[in-house]
């Protein structure tokens, strides 16, 4: 018996299933298991014309979002799992969460789904192993995944494997958690079928053990978009970024150049998550470990991602949109007007008071059919990387986009990263947090020590890529946003490469490099001189007041804050005072 099989045996033993289904990937597979949620109601068949291939879940009403506030680091020391992250010691867990496991998959089918994260062959590539209840996490992992064969072909009769267990449970909120042993590279999850919740290669595996194993191999694990910018006359440079939940990393990874005729395109490795290594040329290298796109709905539409609607048009699983009585998907975004009748995301007649599709809905489709897929995006090395972007959802505070000195001053900036809470996690919508390099609720261990690991990762390369910072949302009084964001960031990414080849101009701020009023190419955007400079303001007031939460922030890590950080703060401080004064 290999460890997979012997792992599997004893966990039949405790949630004693009535079958157990080894999944092997295959399409014959995947059509049986949606015939069988087609008939259960786990899912529903779209329009065979209009959306041909696609399908419909409705979640449980109480299940539509990551639950931060149920989501633990199982470190044998609270320490270690730092004062950002939920902790619960491995005893708690096998007293408490362990119970909710057994016999919770009586009268169900247990499937063991063997999954590889990172390109096929790649050296990076790791493979995880999913038991899961749930018919539909196994057709989202088939897609975001290598999924079957490929993983047990990898595998062979190693133990090198995260094994990841997963239980619908009674999809109650009270009796759901999702726990992470960082030390035994361990995954447990009840109560929840939702994507980051359920999907245990995603965000529990390629980001909060990945984050662990990162930090002992030497390299980084991050909550990452991966683009490919291709300039005229072909000249290509690799941008990753790091922007919170629902906050643009999607749209950015598929945007559509306005320049294309003059030779600039824009194509896609990844939307959310890259796993960084230095390379022996001393630059840093990117690889996306997942090979589909669990994305955002609302807001997607043909001005807006045309590379996502083209993505998203066949054989993709909507989770919690909308729909016409005839079985086409809609979702606020997707066009002007909604249709005459239209069912809303719980599957009621819509009223059109409130939203028709919910705010976090959701599609699953394959990164091959998006039009934008770079040609590199399943490079068994990856891709080196010019820039990293840090950014956030700020209506006010943070202009367009500015530029760190160095690398360090790069890890403040993310490190202080402030953004507002959106839907893709339960809560409160649009208040301010800091969420450091969007990883917040990501990274598997204290927080203290992943900002070292990000200096220490900084000196081991001597081609680091310059770091940046950018917000597409600043607004108005009224709440309007000032910048038209989507396509029109290639104007900002434009300057990012600019810099990155020691050209742009750039002015210096208490936060970093500004670009001068003419360094980006605003031209045709009908934006206003004042729009312009409030775009470009770096408010010394506003600046000044975000210094107690960033220290208090900071103050959570006691002694344990590299003191690097704390000098940033103090060096921002007094440039702010200077500039004044
Ligand atoms: P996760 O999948 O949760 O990690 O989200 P994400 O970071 O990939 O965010 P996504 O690209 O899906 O965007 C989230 C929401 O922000 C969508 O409703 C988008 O339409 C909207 N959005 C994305 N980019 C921009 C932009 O440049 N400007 C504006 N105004 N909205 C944007
Ligand atoms: C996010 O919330 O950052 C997502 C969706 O990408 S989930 O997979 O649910 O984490
Ligand atoms: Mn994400």
């Amino acid at each position: 018996m290999t460890p997979a099989e012997r792992w599997v045996e004893e966990t039949a033993k405790v949630t004693r299933p009535d079958r157990v289904v080894w999944c092997d990937g295959s399409p014959a597979e995947n059509d049986r298991l949606v015939e069988g949620m087609v008939k259960d109601g786990t899912l529903e068949r779209l329009h065979p014309q209009e959306a041909p291939g696609c399908t419909l879940h409705r979640s449980q009403p109480t299940d539509v979002a990551r639950t931060e506030h149920l989501t633990f680091i199982a470190s044998g020391t609270q320490v270690d799992a730092g004062p950002t992250n939920n902790w619960m010691s491995p005893a708690e867990a096998r007293n408490k969460v362990r119970p909710l496991f057994e016999g919770a998959m009586k009268g169900r089918t247990m499937f063991v789904v063997p999954y590889v994260m990172g390109p096929p062959g790649s050296p990076f590539s790791k493979v995880g192993i999913e038991i899961t209840d749930s018919a539909y996490v196994v057709a989202n992992m088939r897609i975001m995944t290598r999924m079957g064969r490929p993983a047990l072909d990898q595998l062979g009769g190693s133990d090198e494997f995260v094994p990841g267990l997963h239980s619908l449970g009674d999809l109650s909120p009270d009796r759901r958690f999702i726990v992470h042993f960082p030390e035994e590279r361990l995954i447990w999850s009840v109560g929840s079928g939702y994507g980051g919740n359920a999907l245990l290669g995603k965000k529990c595996f390629a980001l909060r053990i990945a984050s662990t194993m990162a930090r002992e191999q030497g390299w980084l694990a991050e909550h990452m978009l991966i683009l490919e910018l291709e300039l005229p006359g072909g000249e290509v440079h690799y941008i990753a970024a790091a922007f919170p939940s629902a906050c643009g990393k999607t749209n950015l990874a598929m945007l559509v150049s306005p320049f294309e005729r003059k030779g600039y395109r824009v194509r896609t490795v990844g939307d959310d998550i890259a796993w960084l290594r230095p390379g022996e040329d001393g630059r840093l290298w990117a690889v996306n470990p997942e090979a589909g796109f669990f994305g955002v709905v609302p807001g997607t539409g043909p001005d807006t991602n045309p590379n996502a609607m083209a993505t998203i048009r066949r054989d993709t699983i909507f989770t919690n949109v909308a729909v016409t009585p005839d079985g086409i998907p809609w979702w606020e975004g997707k066009d002007k007007s909604p249709p005459a009748a239209l069912i809303d995301w719980q599957g009621k007649p819509w009223d059109r008071s409130g939203k028709a599709a919910h705010p976090n809905s959701r599609f699953t489709v394959a990164a091959r059919q998006c039009p934008s897929i770079s040609p590199r995006w399943e490079d068994s090395k990856g891709v080196p990387l010019s820039a990293i972007v840090f950014g956030g959802r700020r209506a006010r505070v943070a202009p367009l986009v500015f530029q760190s000195r160095d690398w360090e001053h790069g890890v403040f900036v993310g490190a202080t990263m402030g953004s507002e809470t959106t839907a893709a996690a339960t809560g409160q919508v649009g208040v301010v947090r800091r969420d450091p390099m969007a990883m917040l609720p990501f990274c598997g261990y204290n927080m203290a020590d992943y900002f070292a690991h990000w200096l220490k990762m900084g000196r081991s390369l001597r081609a680091p890529p310059v770091v940046f910072h950018v917000n597409w949302f600043r607004a108005d009084e009224s709440g309007r946003f000032l910048w038209p964001g989507f396509g029109e960031n290639l104007r900002v990414l434009l300057w990012m490469i600019d810099r990155v080849k020691g050209k742009g101009g750039a002015r210096e701020t208490p936060i970093g490099l500004v670009p001068t009023p003419d360094a980006i190419d605003f031209e045709g955007l009908g934006l206003q001189p004042a729009v312009r400079e409030t775009l470009l303001r770096v408010d010394r007031s506003e600046w000044t007041a975000e210094l107690p939460d960033i220290r208090a922030f900071f103050e959570r890590f006691g002694e344990r804050l590299p003191p690097e950080l704390r000098r940033s703060v103090d060096v921002l401080a007094d440039q702010l005072t200077a500039a004044t004064a």
